[in-house]
C-alpha cells in the first residue's frame, strides 16, 4: 500500500506495525540507553559472562570498561574514522573493544582469527587498518603488516612482552574521563566486515551506526518486539563474534534488552549442553549444523535443557525435517529461523519469537522485519512478484549498508537506484507472510554458514603454473549443506593430480574454504561474455 511506483511493485511488510526507531543516535549511546540517566535499567545486573573463566561484568562494568578502552586506544593515536582489526575468538573483550571503537568513532574490522596469513594481511590492507587487536597465539600471521606500520595489541596477561606489541593491560588502565566524546554522525561507519555478497572477491561492506541501530531496533524494539530478548534471559553464545549475525541479532539486541550473554570461545555440544545447564540459559542462538549435531546426540539425554525457551537457527538453509527433529529434543523451546546477510543485516525473523507470537511453519526462515520492504522479481526480467512465485529476494529500509568500501560499482550492482538491496537468494513469500528461501543466484558457497566465494579460489587455482581454467561451486553436503569444488582444466602436457590441486590451495586459506573434490575437465563452459556457466556445472555434480 505504501508504494506509489508505476510499476506497481507487490511489497511484502511485517504483520508488525513500524515503530519509531531512535536511529539518530550512534550505536553505544543507543545499546544502553535503559543504562543511562533516567532509563530502567538495572547496572548491577550481569550483562557478559566469560564461560572460559567464570568472570562475569555487570551492565555498569561493560560501560566503565569500554569507555577506559576507548580513552587507551585513542592515547595510542586512533581517532574518529580511522579502523582497526579485531583478530579475537569469542570473549568478553571482543564485545569491549567493538564497544569503544564505536564510541570513539572509529571503525572495526573483524576477522577470523583462524586465518592465514595472506587472507589476514588482504583484509587489513583493504581495510586500511592502522592497529590490529589480537591474541599472542595469532601474532606470528602479523609480522608482515607489523613491519609495515601496523600497531598490534596483545591482549594475554602474561608477564611477558611478545616483541614490540602493545598489552592490552595497558590500555584498560587509562582514565575514561580524559577522552574528548567525538561528534559522531549516523552515517558514520561503525565496523567493516567482509563479504563476497553476490560476486566477486570478499569486500569491505560498510556498517553506518544508523544502519546497524536500525538492525537492532527492528527486533527487539517497539511494545510487541519481533525478537522477544528480555532482562532475565540467559543468551548462549557460541556463534563466532565476527560475524554479522552474532554481532548484531545476538550481542547488541540482547545488550539492548538488558539480558545476559554467557560467551563461548568455541563450539563443543557436551560442553554447550553443560553449560546450558549450570547456567540455566534460555536462548540459544545456533546456525543449522548446531541443529543437526543436536539431533544426532544420543548424549541430549543425560542434561537438563528444559531452561531453554527460544533457540533461532540462522546463515543457512535449515530443512524441516531436522527442525521438527530439534523441536523435541527441547519441549520447552520455541524453534525458529532468522534470515539474514552481512549487507543487509536481518533481513527476515519467524515471528514465533514476538512478544505476542504468531503461529509459523517448519522451514520458513521468518517474516520480513518491521520497518522494512520486500519484494521478490523474476530473475530474467526483473518484475516483482505475487505471492508463491519465486524470484530473487530485495529488501530495502534503513538498516542496509552505506555501500562497500572503495567499490561503487559493486554498490551499484547489489543496490539499485531505488534503494533495494539485491540479495541473489531465490525465494517466494507464502500466504501467511512467510519466507521460504528455495535456492542462491549468486555465487557463494556457504559451508556450515560461514562464507567461501569461488572467485577467491579460482584466483589461487588459476595461479598454479599447470592450471589453465578453474571453476568453484558449491557441492551439497549433509553435514556442511554444502562444499567447496572444484572443476579444473590442466595446462598442456601436465600431469596435475587432485592431491596437488588440493595442497597448492588448501594451505593457503582457512579450514573451511579448502577445496574438498576436484574434477578434471577439458573446458570450463562459459558464455558468449565470458561470464562462467556455474549452473551447468552444478547440474554436473
Ligand atoms: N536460510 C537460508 C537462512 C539464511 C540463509 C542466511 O554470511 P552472510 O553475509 O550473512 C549471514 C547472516 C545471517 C543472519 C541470520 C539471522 C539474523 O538475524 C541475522 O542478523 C544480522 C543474520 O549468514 O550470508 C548471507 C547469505 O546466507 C544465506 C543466504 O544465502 C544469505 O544471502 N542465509 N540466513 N535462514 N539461507
Amino acid at each position: 500500500k505504501k508504494n506509489q511506483e508505476p510499476s506497481q511493485d507487490f511489497i511484502f511488510r511485517s504483520k508488525l506495525p513500524d515503530i519509531s526507531i531512535p536511529n539518530h543516535l550512534p550505536l553505544t549511546d543507543y545499546v544502553f540507553q535503559r543504562f543511562s540517566g533516567d532509563g530502567d535499567g538495572d547496572s548491577t545486573k550481569t550483562c557478559l559472562i566469560d564461560s572460559a573463566t567464570g568472570r562475569i561484568f555487570t551492565y555498569a562494568d561493560v560501560q566503565t570498561n569500554f569507555r577506559r578502552i576507548a580513552a587507551g586506544i585513542h592515547r595510542l593515536g586512533i581517532r574518529h574514522r580511522d579502523t582497526v582489526m579485531l583478530l579475537l575468538p569469542n570473549s568478553p573483550e571482543f564485545a569491549l573493544i567493538f564497544l569503544a571503537l564505536a564510541h570513539l568513532g572509529a571503525v572495526s574490522t573483524t576477522a577470523n582469527p583462524l586465518y592465514t596469513q595472506s587472507e589476514i594481511e588482504k583484509q587489513a590492507k583493504a581495510s586500511a587498518a592502522k592497529m590490529i587487536i589480537t591474541k599472542r597465539c595469532y601474532v606470528k600471521k602479523l609480522t608482515n603488516l607489523q613491519n609495515n606500520g601496523v600497531l598490534i595489541v596483545c591482549l594475554d596477561d602474561e608477564d611477558d612482552d611478545v616483541d614490540g606489541c602493545v598489552r592490552f593491560t595497558e590500555l584498560i588502565q587509562a582514565d575514561e574521563t580524559e577522552l574528548p566524546k567525538p561528534e559522531i554522525s549516523p552515517e558514520d561507519t561503525v565496523s567493516i566486515p567482509y563479504s563476497s555478497g553476490t560476486t566477486g572477491l570478499p569486500k569491505g561492506v560498510m556498517i553506518t551506526h544508523k544502519g546497524l541501530v536500525t538492525s537492532i531496533a527492528q527486533k527487539v524494539d517497539g511494545e510487541n518486539p519481533n525478537l522477544n530478548f528480555t532482562g532475565d534471559d540467559v543468551i548462549l553464545c557460541f556463534l563466532p563474534m565476527f560475524h554479522t549475525y552474532t554481532l548484531n541479532s545476538l550481542i547488541f539486541s540482547a545488550m539492548r534488552t538488558g539480558a545476559a550473554i554467557l560467551i563461548v570461545p568455541k563450539f563443543e555440544l557436551n560442553l554447550v549442553m553443560e553449560l546450558i545447564q549450570r547456567y540455566k540459559v534460555t536462548v540459544v542462538p545456533v546456525a543449522p549444523p548446531v541443529v543437526l549435531a543436536f539431533v544426532k546426540s544420543p548424549e541430549t539425554e543425560r542434561y537438563d535443557l528444559s531452561s531453554v525457551r527460544m533457540m533461532l537457527s540462522g546463515a543457512a538453509t535449515l530443512k524441516k525435517e531436522p527442525e521438527d527433529a530439534v523441536r523435541l529434543k527441547f519441549p520447552n523451546a520455541i524453534f525458529g529461523q532468522g534470515y539474514g546477510m552481512t549487507e543487509a543485516g536481518t533481513v527476515a525473523k519467524s515471528l514465533a519469537f514476538a512478544k505476542n507470537p504468531f503461529k509459523t511453519k517448519s522451514g520458513a526462515c521468518g517474516t520480513v522485519i518491521r520497518n522494512a520492504e520486500m519484494k521478490v522479481v523474476d530473475i530474467i526480467s526483473g518484475v516483482s512478484l505475487p505471492r508463491n512465485k519465486s524470484g530473487e529476494i530485495c529488501i530495502r529500509g534503513h538498516q542496509l549498508m552505506k555501500g562497500y568500501l572503495n567499490d561503487p560499482e559493486a554498490t551499484s550492482r547489489t543496490i539499485d537506484k531505488d534503494g533495494w538491496l539485491h540479495t541473489g537468494d531465490i525465494g517466494f513469500v507464502d500466504d501467511d507472510d512467510e519466507i521460504f528461501i528455495v535456492d542462491r543466484l549468486k555465487e557463494l558457497i556457504k559451508f556450515k554458514g560461514y562464507q567461501v566465494a569461488p572467485a577467491e579460489l579460482e584466483a589461487l587455482l588459476i595461479s598454479h603454473p599447470s592450471i589453465e581454467d578453474a571453476a568453484v561451486v558449491p557441492m551439497k553436503d549433509e553435514v556442511a549443506g554444502e562444499i567447496p569444488v572444484a572443476f579444473v582444466v590442466r595446462s598442456k602436457g601436465s600431469r596435475l593430480v587432485e592431491n596437488d590441486v588440493k595442497s597448492y590451495v588448501n594451505k593457503k586459506v582457512v579450514h573451511y574454504k579448502r577445496i574438498k573434490r576436484v574434477f578434471f575437465v577439458e573446458t570450463i563452459p562459459k558464455a558468449v561474455s565470458g561470464k562462467l556457466l556455474r549452473k551447468e556445472l552444478r547440474a554436473k555434480l
